[in-house]
C-alpha cells in the first residue's frame, strides 16, 4: 500500500486536480484517492472531475452540493413513478451540473458515503465536519455535510462564526474536512480543513499521509499538505488578494487570478505551497463550501 491523498474542495476544478495529481507523482496502482465532497459545482469542468475520479478508482465523500443534487434527482424519479414528490429547486448553477451529468455520474454520487474512515490512519474524512462532544453514531448526517461552527454553547452553526468546530474537537479520530473555504488550511489538534477555495482562485490543497502515518501534530501538520494555486478564480466567492482570506464573506474584491498572497515555502515533497508565516491566521474568511 502507497500513500493515501485526501483532496479538498475540487467544485469542478479538474485542471487544477490534474495538477495536484502530477505534482505528487499520484501512483494509481499504489496510492489511494478520498474526496472530501463537493466536487461539483461552481468551477468549469464537473464532468471532467467524475472522469478522473473514475479513473483514479478514488473515493469520494459526500458534500452538501451533492447532497442537494441527490435530493432532486430522487424527486424527480419519484415523480417519473407517478409519486408525489417535491424537488428542491436547483437555481441555474446546480440545473447545469445536474444536466451535465451522465448516468455513471449519478451513480457514483448516489454511493458515496456521508463519513469515510481511514483506519490505517486512525482518520475520518468528512466533508463539513462534526458537532463535538457528540458520539460519532449520533452525529446528523445533514450536519455532517454542513457545520462550520460551534456557538456559544457548543451548538452547530452552519454558518462562519468565531468558533470553527475544528477548535472544539477532541478526537481520536483526527477528522479531515472541507467545506469551509479559507486561504489557509484549518490546523486544529484533531481536525485538518483543507478546502483552500480553488474554485475562488485560491488553491487546491491535499493531505498526504504515508501508509500507517497519523496526521502529526500542529506544529508539524503542514508538512503532510500539498496545495496547488488555481489558474484562475472560476466564481466570485471573493478570496481576498494581498493575503486577505475573505472567501464568501462580505468584501468583494476585483477580478484576478491567485494574487500576490501566495508566499510559498518548499515542502518534503518539492513542491510550493502556502506559507504557514506569512498567511493570515484563520480569523477572516469561511466560505459557503
Ligand atoms: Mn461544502
Amino acid at each position: 500500500m502507497g500513500r493515501t491523498v485526501v483532496v479538498g474542495d475540487v467544485h469542478g476544478c479538474s485542471a487544477e486536480l490534474r495538477a495536484l495529481l502530477d505534482r505528487l507523482a499520484f501512483s494509481r496502482t499504489d496510492d489511494r484517492l478520498v474526496f472530501v465532497g463537493d466536487l461539483i459545482a461552481r468551477g468549469p469542468d464537473t464532468r471532467g472531475v467524475f472522469d478522473l475520479v473514475r479513473e483514479t478508482g478514488a473515493i469520494v465523500v459526500r458534500g452538501n452540493h451533492e447532497d442537494r443534487l441527490l435530493e432532486w434527482r430522487r424527486a424527480m424519479l419519484a415523480r417519473a413513478r407517478g409519486e408525489f414528490a417535491l424537488p428542491p429547486d436547483l437555481g441555474r448553477l446546480h440545473s447545469e451540473v445536474a444536466n451535465a451529468l451522465r448516468e455513471e455520474d449519478w451513480e457514483l454520487l448516489a454511493a458515496t458515503p456521508v463519513t469515510y474512515l481511514l483506519e490505517e490512519h486512525r482518520t475520518l474524512v468528512v466533508h463539513a465536519g462534526l458537532v463535538p462532544g457528540i458520539p460519532l453514531e449520533a452525529q446528523d448526517p445533514a450536519m455532517m455535510m454542513r457545520i462550520r461552527s460551534v456557538g456559544d454553547r457548543g451548538e452547530a452553526r452552519d454558518t462562519g462564526g468565531s468558533t470553527p468546530w475544528g477548535a472544539r474537537y477532541v478526537g481520536p479520530p483526527h477528522v479531515v474536512f472541507g467545506h469551509a473555504a479559507a486561504l489557509e488550511a484549518q490546523v486544529h489538534p484533531w481536525a485538518t480543513g483543507i478546502d483552500t477555495g480553488c474554485v475562488y482562485g485560491g488553491y487546491l490543497t491535499a493531505m498526504v499521509l504515508g501508509p500507517g502515518e497519523e496526521p502529526p501534530p500542529v506544529a508539524h501538520r503542514r508538512d503532510v499538505l500539498v496545495s496547488i494555486p488555481a489558474r484562475r478564480r472560476y466564481f466570485g466567492g471573493g478570496v481576498g488578494v494581498g493575503g486577505r482570506a475573505m472567501i464568501g464573506e462580505q468584501v468583494r474584491m476585483p477580478m484576478h487570478g491567485p494574487g500576490p498572497h501566495a508566499a510559498r515555502r518548499r515542502s518534503r515533497y518539492g513542491h510550493e505551497e502556502l506559507s504557514a508565516s506569512s498567511q493570515p491566521r484563520r480569523t477572516a474568511g469561511r466560505g459557503r463550501g
